[in-house]
């Protein structure tokens, strides 16, 4: 028997760190200089100079929090929870100073129970809550960034989450590099919202979290592009692309590279409650140490299956057949089976 997917669970934990920068003592001038009402500049940790410019509203001082780092200023948290923001365009992008990178990292951007438009970030995200849970209005009509969750907990202070919430829908999503251990959840009501196209230019990587590495939706997906790996990790769910809707479903998956399972339970997935459109792995599907990790997988119609590469088994005790299997129970789940 199939053991339940479980609804998706938020357990933070701390994240090991691969940046880690000093804080220097705190200073009383202020950090960051509202230039006018819808831009706002601050110093950042390697000496670039960040701009923060919103479509309309008013940007005010306490809207920030920073935390002195390096040689300026590290963008823990900017919240438009508060309103005043809502449908607006947000750009966070850094002027590359000598010693700088000319990229801005940004630990957590809170709009939570608003809208958001376009918002676009020039470096790495750890986290981004949006949305009024209103299904007519898009919650985020696209989030663009170089990575997601790249370092870990850092950016936001040691503290705080990678799971980012969108009530409503999420247009695009288009992440350059890698979706590194962070979490995208897009919820509400599964007939209603959905993710349209995601584009991932790295991997998409589990961690030792539960549902860590995660793209989900609690509605439709839209067409998926990993450009090279999905990773599981030692986390349950991690390493995962998932629709939860029943009713709904994923139009398609491409991953360049290979789907890999994890020693977690259920990681290295692609999976969908509804249909799956066509689903191509460039190089090969791996079974892990987990159970039923690296595994395709919908419950009702699964258009296609093309492996570039090749079908490992992993080391998992209850799933011992042919290198392919694909099983049909109840008359409707289609199962890809990767294993001994
Ligand atoms: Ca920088």
């Amino acid at each position: 028997m199939w053991k339940p997917l479980r609804k998706s669970t938020i357990r933070p934990r701390r994240i090991s760190a691969s940046l880690r920068l000093q804080p220097l003592e705190s200073r009383l001038a202020p950090a960051v200089t509202i230039v006018n009402p819808t831009t706002a500049t601050f110093t950042d940790v390697d000496g670039d100079k960040a701009i923060v410019k919103v479509s309309a509203g008013t940007l005010t001082p306490g809207l920030f929090t920073t935390a002195a780092t390096g040689l300026g200023e590290q963008l823990q948290t900017i919240n438009f929870g508060g309103g005043g923001f809502d449908g607006v365009n947000l750009t966070i992008m850094a002027v590359k100073a000598p010693t700088g990178d000319g990229l801005v990292n940004v630990g957590y951007i809170n709009s939570n129970g608003h809208d958001f438009g376009a918002v676009r970030v020039a470096g790495d995200l750890g986290r981004i809550d949006a949305g009024d849970g209103d299904p007519e209005v898009a919650a985020l009509k696209s989030l663009t960034v170089l990575s997601l969750g790249r370092y870990g907990l850092d950016t936001q202070g040691g503290t705080g989450y990678l799971q980012s919430g969108i009530a409503g829908t999420l247009g695009v999503l288009v992440v350059a590099g890698d979706v590194k251990e962070a979490h995208v959840r897009v919820y509400g009501n599964d007939n209603d919202v959905k993710i349209g196209a995601i584009t991932v230019g790295g991997s998409l990587i589990g961690g030792s979290n539960d549902d860590s590495g995660q793209i989900s939706s609690d509605g439709d997906m839209g067409m998926v592009k990993i450009r090279r790996d999905v990773i599981g990790g030692p986390g349950y769910n991690s390493g995962r692309i998932i629709s939860q809707s029943s009713s709904g479903k994923i139009a398609g998956v491409t991953i360049g590279g290979s789907l890999i399972g994890g020693p977690g339970n259920d990681s290295g997935l692609v999976y969908s409650e509804g249909d799956l459109g066509m689903v191509r792995i460039g190089h090969d599907v791996i079974g892990g140490a987990g159970e039923r990790s690296g595994r395709i997988e919908s419950v009702y119609k699964l258009a296609a299956v093309t492996i570039g590469g090749s079908l490992i088994g992993g080391s998992t005790f209850r799933f011992h057949g042919p290198a392919l299997r694909m099983v049909q129970d109840h008359g409707l789940r289609w199962h890809v089976l990767t294993c001994e």
